[in-house]
């Protein structure tokens, strides 16, 4: 997975209850009781600053470095959430990880120094209430955290080795339909548009090959900043992952929408990206144009076979490395 697996983000005050907790349970026997108090008095102060170091370091360290992330990762984070603001918040986690340090730190070396109970104990609450404090002052940044991992964990996990054909159009005009006929894809199909609201993956072998199909939402011919988050995703698959596309263009008028716009769309989508476009015209069970582009039914399966046949050409005849590296088999 892209992202690996991030744990629960717990609350400043989740983290503060389970450091101090855990730490209540440490006693250090000793027969002189002044070492017992100063001895049990530091492990707890130690016990705290580790477990809370140990938590936030586990956050960081599960978050993706953005930085080294696939572009199609990282544009949909960024389109999702925003990179900067994760960044903002990791980086916070840091600040309070030397800052608990240094308080421990502080404490633990003033507690050496002193023979007195009553200092042990009252150094022993300073640093508890500081670190406390300092960890409160995380809570945004906890609380932020934990919806960007259940943001992420919606984000789909690529192949972004395979190749790969992108399946795009108008909404409603069969998208989905034709990525369930072709892939092991599963997206939901509906007679509405914007059924689909992000990216779906599925796969088909051919020759020891594995193929990836992305399944996009729907989107409408209009200005990227006019875009919306559910057709901005398609765009950043379009723009990242495709080596080949299938523009689906629904002629019939059955998914609302003329068949001029979906032509500028189609104009559009030429200019923009600068992958192969195999265009094809789609429920011609219903009704069919006399274009000579090529005419499927995802309803019936017709015309289907052929679009992959020639989507598979198209691949091979780009990807001659790969060809070679197949037929070597
Ligand atoms: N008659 C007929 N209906 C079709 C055909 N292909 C798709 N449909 C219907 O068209 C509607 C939209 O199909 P989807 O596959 O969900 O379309 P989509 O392009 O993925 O739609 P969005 O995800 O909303 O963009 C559904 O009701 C399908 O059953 C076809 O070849 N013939
Ligand atoms: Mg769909």
């Amino acid at each position: 997975m892209a992202f690996g697996n991030i744990p629960t983000v717990l609350t400043a005050e989740e983290i503060i209850n389970k450091a101090f907790k855990g730490s209540s349970k440490i006693t250090i026997n000793d027969r002189e009781h002044f070492y017992w108090v100063r001895n049990t008095a530091m492990a707890r102060v130690q016990a705290v600053s580790q477990t809370i170091d140990a938590v936030l370091l586990k956050y960081v360290s599960a978050f993706p470095s953005f930085d080294n992330l696939h572009p199609f990762y990282y544009e949909l984070a960024e389109l999702l959430i925003g990179v900067n603001p994760i960044k903002k918040s990791l980086g916070g986690l840091d600040w309070c990880r030397k800052q608990v340090a240094a308080i421990a730190s502080k404490h633990l070396s003033q507690m050496r120094k002193t023979r007195n109970e009553d200092t042990i104990e009252r150094l022993r609450e300073s640093a508890y209430g500081r670190i406390a404090s300092v960890v409160k002052q995380l809570a945004p940044d906890l609380e932020f955290l934990n919806k960007v991992r259940n943001e992420i964990k919606k984000i789909p996990t690529v192949d972004t080795v395979a190749p790969t054909i992108v399946v795009a159009g108008f909404p409603n005009v069969g998208k989905s339909s034709l990525v369930k006929l072709i892939s092991s894809a599963t997206p939901e199909i509906a007679p509405y548009p914007f059924t689909t609201k992000g990216i779906h993956v599925g796969y088909f072998e051919h020759k020891w090959v594995r193929y990836q199909v992305i399944d996009t939402p729907g989107i409408l011919d209009r200005p990227l900043e006019k875009m919306n988050e559910v057709e901005r995703q398609a765009v950043m698959a379009l723009k990242n992952l495709a080596n080949l596309i299938i523009f689906i263009i629904d002629p019939t008028g059955h998914c609302g929408y003329t068949l001029e716009d979906q032509e500028r769309l189609l104009e559009t989508v030429k200019g923009l990206f600068q992958v192969p476009l195999i265009v094809v015209e789609n429920k011609m069970d219903l009704s069919k144009t006399d274009s000579d582009r090529p005419k499927i039914s995802t309803a019936s399966g017709a015309g289907v076979d052929a679009i992959v046949k020639e989507a598979l050409a198209i691949l091979h005849k780009n990807m001659p490395k790969m060809e070679a590296i197949r037929e070597g088999f």
